[in-house]
């Protein structure tokens, strides 16, 4: 096991991180820019170093500086979190060739998902259902009008480079196709550099579903569920559950089982989470990541297994712990993404903290890195804190939530707070009646008029 774990990260995940070492008893030390002083990370941990001025391209992202760390601090491993440099194949490989542990995937693995394309044949050798569409790039605009009339209209044209929502364009007739597969590589170029693209039936209501894996590289993988992130606003997800409204238990164990499968065949190491887009019935695998996420304390609830320790043990070298037969997925999880936003307009509101009194008792947890009189800096992401809750029955997990979001207190910023007061209430969520377009159409058929904003 490692001595001591270097955390390439700040904020909530930093104190998740912090926490699973100091229960595997691994000392910690935390890196922090200089806009990062009183995180609360940099309190928690061990020891910490500065790494650089608060853009993250300068310090979270700085490469040098964190190899620098490990060399003044003796760590012997990095945990990166998510996002920053948690899906940089590069990384994972410099780290290697200094002797210093990537706690996450092999680096070819993570090079594979980061192409899209690429992702998207080794899903397919390894039987995960994906939606029809080219086989792999297409440079040249006769053969993706071939493509996209042989699959039918609408259709969608994905950069390789992209995911996460970024360089894609949709295509609803003929006319439509030369432009957008143009637009698509134009963009694509401008964006990441590579002009490579890919075809895909567009599908128009599906719901994002995910599937939770976790193998440990020797040939055992197993998957531990799904989580719904159907509601999200410009794809950046609001509020994820598990299970999912939409699944029934031997859709669930089915998917499921293709998934941890395809973990074994691949010598999978480490956490990941294979997307899907639902429609129908059906599943169509979408993209793959290789990190944490940031909605996994959603399978941590329904599983009770501690994700993050598994992926230390792992990545020491340990082998899965666990067996399929041992999973049992236990009543309803959902976790609220509470962000530094206007709960209507979306608008960034960082600044000083005036009051902080987060919610407790049975069935409540709130990861976050804030405290009464800390300023959330300008310079990362705006979130303050993830509400999970669990309950015996989603209805229960429902009730649990409404009483939870009524009694946290987060006064001198505006936070999205009144947005998950008001979906709580809402019949289409309470119904599970929701896709991927939902919480966009409500928020712009005024839902959250009239709203108070404290
Ligand atoms: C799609 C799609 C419809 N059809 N692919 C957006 C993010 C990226 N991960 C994939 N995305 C989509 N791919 C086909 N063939 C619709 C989306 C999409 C979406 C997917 C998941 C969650 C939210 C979304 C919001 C808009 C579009």
């Amino acid at each position: 096991m490692f001595d001591k774990v270097l955390i390439a990260n700040r904020g909530e995940i930093a104190l998740r991180v912090l926490r699973a070492c100091k229960e595997l008893g691994i000392a910690t030390v935390a890196v922090h820019s200089t806009a990062d002083v009183n995180a609360m990370h940099v309190k928690l941990a061990d020891e910490s170093v500065c790494i650089g001025p608060p853009t993250s391209r300068d310090s979270y992202l700085n490469i040098p500086s964190l190899l620098a760390a490990c060399e003044i601090t003796g760590a012997d491993a990095i945990h990166p979190g998510y996002g920053f440099l948690s899906e940089n194949a590069r990384f994972a490989e410099i780290l290697e060739s200094h002797g210093i542990t990537f706690i996450g995937p092999k680096s070819d693995h993570i090079k594979i998902m980061g192409d899209k394309i690429e992702a998207k044949r080794t899903a397919k050798r390894l039987g995960i259902p994906c939606v029809p569409g080219s086989d792999g790039g297409v440079t040249d605009e006769k053969e993706a009008l071939k493509i996209a009339k042989k699959i039918g209209f609408p259709v969608i044209v994905k950069a390789a480079a992209g995911g996460g929502g970024r360089g894609m364009k949709v295509a609803r007739t003929e006319g439509d196709l030369v432009d957008a597969f143009h637009t698509a590589r134009t963009e694509a170029k401008a964006a990441f550099g590579d002009d490579a693209v890919y075809i895909e039936k567009f599908l128009e209501k599906p719901r994002h579903i995910e599937i939770q894996v976790l193998g440990d590289g020797q040939g055992n993988a197993v998957h531990l569920g799904e989580r719904d992130c159907s509601l999200q606003r410009r794809h950046q997800k609001v509020w994820e559950e598990g299970p999912s409204p939409a699944l029934n238990e031997s859709m669930r164990s089915e998917i499921g089982e293709v998934c941890a499968k395809a973990m074994r065949d691949l010598g999978y190491l480490g956490v990941g989470t294979i997307e899907f887009l639902y429609e129908d019935g059906k599943f169509y695998f979408i993209e793959m990541n290789t990190r944490i996420q940031v909605e996994h304390p959603v399978t941590e609830m329904i599983t009770g297994i501690d994700l993050v320790n598994e992926q230390i043990r792992i990545a020491a070298g340990a082998p899965l712990g666990i067996k399929q037969s041992d999973i049992k997925l236990q009543g309803h999880a959902i976790e609220c993404r509470v962000n530094a936003e206007n709960p209507a307009t979306f608008r960034p509101s960082p600044g000083k903290i005036a009051y902080f009194h987060p919610p407790g008792g049975l069935g409540v947890r709130v990861d976050s890195a804030v405290y009464q009189g800390y300023t959330i800096p300008p310079h990362y992401d705006s979130l303050v804190g993830k509400l999970i809750v669990h309950g015996r029955t989603r209805n229960e997990c429902l009730m649990r939530l409404r009483r939870a979001l009524d009694e946290f207190v987060v006064d001198g910023i505006e936070t999205t707070l009144p947005l998950f007061r008001t979906l709580v209430r809402n019949s289409d969520i309470q119904n599970g009646l929701y896709d991927i377009h939902w919480l966009e159409h409500f928020l712009n058929d005024g839902g959250m008029d009239g709203t108070p904003q404290a």
